[in-house]
């Protein structure tokens, strides 16, 4: 930290008393007698953002963080003066401003206290660097819990914990490490049953203490720029989570391919090593969809170079990958080799486009090509000719899929292992130092390398990843969680790091299954593709140097257990695409850890190893050697194990076995589970009929299906389909409604149903209200499986004739 005699400060600044008082349709200002002036925008009937400025100016009003499309949108509210306190009403909370000294509390419409403040705004003025250390301390009630805030490595719940956000390359890193690749300064805050958000917009370096120095005081503060912040009152972390999702935007529906298994190491090269590996993936009917290729594709690590003795025509062999179903991606760093007749380093020189120090000089550091200039992505200018240059690499070549690395930025040999603070920056016109580009540099070069890509695959989807983010960067790109270690430890971290970036709006995220450095067990890497077959982006990578991490690489018994596993990834792509399309649609985290699940039990403060994939399947991972079982906390509801259809009633833990090949995984009763057939990649087989994997609850249950080409755009033009399954059984008689949307036609006719846990013997069916024989189904009473074509309205599955006719439930989905 720096501290008050470095800054050579005056010490901590508060607001006066307030002397006037405007408003207009969206805000709220305030001027206090000391020249400070505090803005609050209405930006929702549960969103406020607040605004100070210190001496009556505030700052141009730029964010890369937010989308723009949300910042319009309803904002009634009423203002009601009273002696010394000033008070905003939504239809959802009330927001008082004291007038004596501009301290906010916050409450529903019913006076429970969501969030007061402690000392409030206040700030330091820095001589140093010009501009304000600007801070907010709030008042933390008793029994507050945190969550949230990007890729942290440490416990779930952030409680007790004082942290930083400043994008940083930690090459196996360890568990609660502070700065870690990502900035994302937003948390999700929960007591008394009210979750409320705090989104602190500011990509200076930011801190935030949550009840560290003191157990009744959140802080927030940042080395510069405005104290620009947005609360979001829930009060359930679901509503928190979706609006800062929302505010910060989602990315597009990503090809379906992109969502299969990934393969990497640095590096898979020459040509025929690469080839030799989709062989085997082949011969072996292990499904596998994309092949990475690190840094030694290029050419002395020269970026859109390619080596052309160990590929020599990159161009073919990127086809015939694509012919036996592989994808290819390739990595990109931001460092531009130094190099008079490289024809990239000359065109950024002739432009203008690199960084530059504060008097002059290039920005010049080492990393993997040498000594580099980095082009400065904050340029807008910058971004076009960058995204340009995936000409050739993806319109010609054919590369589908594209992966920045070392963006944080990092560099080698300096202290900091970053760009030195003087360095200049363009920030899209509000010219800026290191101080205040540096955490968005990652999300500027991620913006620019996906427009690229989304250009020359276009009319497909594209597929880009990242390693350093900002707040909002999930438009983007992809993630992944950085240098991991082949460790138990690390799977746990893997496992929680998922969980968190979900929770702050990065749902596309994965980690290094298998453990980037050092060499996993074949039990470790069993254990590690169990839960990574659950994350939204599922990939192998290792640095390459401590053997290898092909799943083949670890002997038979473990091929074989980690193939059932993929293959089950594959079987619940439609349930996964599902998730994935109501996380871009509605901004609802594809991971739902337990408290997001239910925030009313108080055990899932804690419990955050169990998660729900999607909205009806609860996945444990084993994060230990030798187990032959572990406990496992079940949320509320009844669950089936998904090995055998036993049936546990939630609400407490319970011993779960789980041998090598057996990790525990629940279906929620009354779920309906699409699946595919088993496939090597993704679209490698017309589907004839989709599986329905129906878990029978005495009660009923909303289940949903998305489906469409699994690439290209037509999805935004309304040929989607969006299904909704309603089920309702009862002892003697289950019911399933479907209700249709969308435009878009599946290939398949049928769906082949399976019902578990169905508690009696099936005598009738009914289609359409129409008796129809069991016969007719193919129903086969062994393992209750049966073919219904798939455009039915209702279905009915009675144990004896039944005595009504069913009417059809109005939708109310
Ligand atoms: O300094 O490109 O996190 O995935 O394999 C290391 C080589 C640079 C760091 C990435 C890792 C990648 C490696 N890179």
């Amino acid at each position: 930290m720096i501290t008050s005699t470095e800054l050579e400060t005056k010490g901590n600044l508060f607001p006066g008393e307030v002397e006037s008082l405007e408003w207009d349709g969206n805000s709220v200002t305030f001027s206090t007698k000391n020249n400070v002036m505090l803005r609050i925008h209405v930006l929702r009937d549960s969103i406020l953002r607040f605004r100070y400025a210190t001496d009556g100016i505030f700052e141009n009003d730029f964010s890369y963080a937010i989308d723009k499309d949300s910042m319009h949108g309803f904002n009634k509210f009423q203002i009601e003066e009273a002696p010394f306190v000033i008070t905003i009403i939504t239809s959802k909370i009330k927001c008082k401003i004291s007038t004596t000294d501009l301290k906010i509390g916050i409450y529903d419409l019913q006076d429970n206290v969501i969030v007061e403040e402690e000392m409030g705004f206040h700030w330091e003025e820095s001589f140093k660097y010009g501009g304000n250390f600007v801070k907010m301390n709030k008042t933390s009630v008793d029994g507050e819990n945190f969550f949230g805030l990007g890729d942290k490595p440490t416990n779930f719940n952030l409680k007790g914990k004082k942290l930083s956000l400043w994008n940083k390359d930690q090459f196996a890193f360890n568990k609660d490490l502070d700065e870690l690749y990502k900035a994302v300064p937003f948390y999700t805050a929960l007591h008394s049953n009210i979750a409320y958000g705090i989104f602190f917009d500011n990509s200076f370096r930011t801190h935030f203490d949550f009840c560290q120095e003191k157990r009744n005081e959140v802080k927030f503060w940042a080395e510069g720029g405005e104290m620009n912040y947005y609360f979001i009152y829930g009060p359930k972390i679901a509503d928190v989570v979706t609006s800062y999702t929302h505010l910060t935007g989602t990315p597009g529906m990503p090809p379906m391919w992109a969502l299969g298994y990934h393969q990497s190491k640095w590096s898979y090269f020459p040509e025929s090593r690469v080839n030799e590996l989709a062989a085997k993936f082949r011969e072996l009917q292990f499904p596998c969809d994309a092949i990475h290729l690190d840094i030694d594709y290029m050419e002395d690590y020269k970026c859109f170079t390619w080596n052309k003795r160990h590929f020599p025509n990159p161009k073919l062999m990127v086809e015939n990958l694509e012919e036996k179903g592989f994808k290819t991606v390739v990595i990109i760093d931001p460092g531009i080799k130094i190099e008079a007749d490289y024809k990239i380093f000359k065109e950024a020189l002739e432009n203008d486009y690199f960084c530059r120090r504060a008097d002059g000089p290039f920005m010049r550091g080492k990393v993997w090509p040498g000594e580099c200039y980095f082009p400065d992505f904050t340029n807008p200018k910058v971004r076009e000719w960058w995204a340009g240059l995936f000409k050739e690499l993806v319109g010609e070549i054919g590369v589908k899929g594209v992966w920045n690395d070392m963006n944080e930025p990092a560099v080698m040999e300096v202290p900091g292992k970053t760009f030195p603070m003087d360095v200049r920056h363009n920030y899209d016109g509000n010219y800026c130092s290191h101080r205040k580009a540096h955490n968005v540099y990652g999300m500027q070069m991620a913006r620019a390398t996906h427009h690229g890509v989304q250009k020359y695959t276009f009319p497909k989807r594209p597929f880009t990843m990242t390693r350093a983010n900002f707040a909002g960067g999930q438009r983007y790109c992809a993630t992944w969680t950085g240098d991991n270690i082949a460790s138990w430890e690390h799977l746990w971290l893997a496992n929680t790091q998922v969980q968190r970036l979900c929770l702050s709006g990065m749902s596309f995220t994965g980690s290094d299954i298998g453990g980037f450095a050092e060499q996993p067990s074949g039990e470790l890497f069993t254990r590690w593709i169990q839960l990574g077959i659950f994350h939204p982006f599922c990939r192998v990578h290792s640095s390459g140097d401590h053997g290898n991490q092909e799943p083949w690489s670890f002997g038979e018994e473990v091929l074989n257990i980690t193939r059932e596993y993929i293959r089950l990834r594959y079987q619940l792509l439609p349930y996964l695409y599902t998730a994935f399309y109501q996380y871009v649609e509605e901004g609802i985290p594809i991971l739902k850890p337990l408290v997001y699940f239910d925030q009313e039990d108080v055990h899932t403060y804690y419990r955050s190893d169990e998660f729900i994939f999607g909205n009806q399947i609860l996945v444990c991972p084993i994060q230990d050697a030798n187990v032959q079982g572990r406990r496992v906390y079940f949320p509320r509801g009844k669950w089936y194990n998904f090995w055998n259809d036993e049936l546990l009633t939630g609400g407490k833990e319970y011993w779960v076995d789980a041998p090598l090949e057996r990790s525990p995984i629940f279906v929620k009763e009354g779920a309906i589970i699409p699946k595919f057939p088993v496939q090597n990649y993704v679209d490698e087989i017309e589907i004839e009929a989709l599986f329905l994997d129906v878990y029978y609850k005495d009660g009923s249950e909303t289940s949903i299906l998305y489906e469409d080409a699994h690439d290209g755009y037509d999805y935004k033009k309304g040929r989607y389909s969006f299904k909704t399954f309603k089920f309702r059984g009862k002892p003697g008689e289950i019911v399933i409604q479907q209700h249709k949307d969308g435009k878009y036609i599946t290939s398949y006719n049928y769906l082949k149903l399976r019902i578990h846990g169905l508690p009696f013997e099936i005598e009738k069916a009914y289609l359409d209200n129409e008796e129809v024989s069991l016969k007719s189904l193919d129903y086969n009473p062994a393992d209750r499986t049966m073919k219904i074509p798939k455009m039915f309205d209702l279905l009915q599955f009675t144990s004896a004739v039944k005595a009504d006719r069913i009417e059809i439930e109005e939708n109310t989905d």
